[in-house]
């Protein structure tokens, strides 16, 4: 799923002009325009009120990358041939601390959607509180169907072009879609043995080797607690809760572990293959066996509706299903008007964003038109890059806290 969204077209004021210049920049790059516009939507009604903002160009500033780094990236497959993916870093703005943000290895990557993530990981950083710029980064290399020896030479290519762009005081990557554990564990072991040090140059490690403790549940676990603050303001909680939710990598599993342990059901778990309905809920065992499937077997989630006698629903997506909070853990613009729409007029009263800008422009208009509870993803996500945060302060300490205490800095944060 690539689903390109037009911006709503404006005129005659300060949006639409900045947006037509915008466009005029970055033809071919709609993700990238998408985020813009929605950030520019909330913020130009104020810069029009502070003129200070306008005068220093702060938003013309901000649109622009400090610096866009694209490279070949060759690899030898299994089968002794040569492989050539793209391989790109954002460093898109260094005015609070050192690029951070994650590295996408998915096949539909290309500089709009990595442009337009690390846009939003400006604010998404700025907002944990936490001295870190913003970048992105990635490949447009498919992990599917892969051996981990493919993996791991594609991971050390990747590394060796990558290596003199980042480092612990300049650029940290982490992992987004399709980079987790392994991956970062092969980069961090390329990055060591070319420059000989051992530094915090990734976050999201292993923990025998400088990762934090909760680092991989941080993000879904991030998700939850703000969903239920959120909730909080409506003097409500997730207890009792149905929820539905897409995904089923890094941020849907630990979203899933999290709702149990509040006492809420989740009802359904997808790929990009389709969704799986389970009106019963997946608990610790099911949980188990979905840990099990995508991160030793790389299986698809078909599997799991074969498993628990459950229904799968070939290429469609879960919206449909009635639910009282909505999570949207996948991908961008996974979540258009009809799907808001439907989940609005099923009851559902919450959505917060576990993945980057999945719900399009005219779903989160439709969230607030009807005054359901909304969490855009640069804070309701912010989890994962929060405890990343961490993850340096930990390095930089040399020393490593415990979970309790990793876990309880995620919450208050
Ligand atoms: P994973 O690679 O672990 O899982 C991604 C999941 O989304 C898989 O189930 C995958 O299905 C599905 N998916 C990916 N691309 C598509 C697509 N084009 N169409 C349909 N389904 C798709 O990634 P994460 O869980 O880490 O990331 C999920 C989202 O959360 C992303 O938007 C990411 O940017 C965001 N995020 C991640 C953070 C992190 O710490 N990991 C932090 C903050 C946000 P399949 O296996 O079939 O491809
Ligand atoms: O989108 C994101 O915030 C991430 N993929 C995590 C970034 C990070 O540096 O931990």
């Amino acid at each position: 799923m690539n689903v390109v969204k037009e911006v709503p077209h404006e005129t005659g004021n300060a949006l639409g002009a900045f947006i037509e210049e915008v466009k005029k920049r970055n033809r071919h790059e709609p993700e990238f325009i998408q985020a813009v516009y929605e950030v520019s939507e909330s913020i130009i009604p104020y810069i029009e009120r502070h003129p200070i903002y306008k005068k220093k160009k702060i938003l013309e500033r901000i649109v622009e990358p400090e610096r866009v780094i694209m490279f070949r990236v060759p690899w030898l497959n299994d089968k002794g041939e040569i492989e050539i993916n793209r391989g790109y870093r954002i460093q898109m703005n260094s005015a609070i601390g050192p690029y951070k943000g994650g590295l996408r290895f998915h096949p539909s990557v290309n500089l709009s959607i990595l442009k337009f993530l690390a846009f939003e990981q400006v604010f998404k950083n700025s907002l944990t509180g936490l001295p870190m710029g913003a970048g992105k980064g990635g490949a447009d290399f498919d992990t599917k169907g892969r051996s981990d020896n493919e993996i791991m030479k594609f991971c050390q290519s990747f590394m060796t072009e990558l290596y003199r762009h980042v480092g612990h005081d300049l650029d940290v990557p982490a992992g987004d879609i399709g980079v987790g554990g392994k991956e970062i564990g092969y980069l961090f072991g390329q990055y060591k043995r070319i420059k000989n040090e051992f530094t915090g140059v990734l976050t999201g490690k292993g923990t025998v080797y400088g990762g934090s403790m909760i680092r991989p549940e941080a993000t879904g676990y991030g998700l939850v607690y703000f969903a239920s603050e959120m909730l909080a303001t409506r003097n409500d909680s997730l207890k009792g809760k149905t929820v539905v939710q897409s995904g089923s990598g890094n941020v849907a599993q630990f979203t899933i572990e999290k709702c149990i342990e509040e006492g809420a059901k989740v009802v359904t778990i997808s790929d990009s293959d389709g969704f799986v309905y389970d009106p019963k809920g997946i608990d610790r065992e099911k949980l188990q066996f979905i840990f099990e499937l995508k991160n030793e077997r790389r299986g698809r989630i078909s599997e799991y509706a074969k498993k628990f006698d459950c229904e799968f629903f070939e290429g469609e997506r879960p919206w449909k299903i009635k639910c009282d909070i909505a999570f949207p853990n996948a991908t961008q613009n996974e979540l258009d008007e009809a799907d808001a729409q439907a989940l609005i007029n099923n009851g559902c009263i919450c959505v917060a964003e576990g993945a980057n800008m999945p719900c399009t422009t005219e779903a989160i208009h439709a969230f607030e038109k009807a005054d359901i509870l909304y969490g855009p993803g640069k804070a309701a996500n912010a989890g994962g890059v929060a405890v990343s945060g961490l993850e340096m302060s930990q390095n930089s300490l040399r020393y490593a806290w415990t979970r309790k205490e990793v876990d309880e800095r995620l919450r208050t944060s």
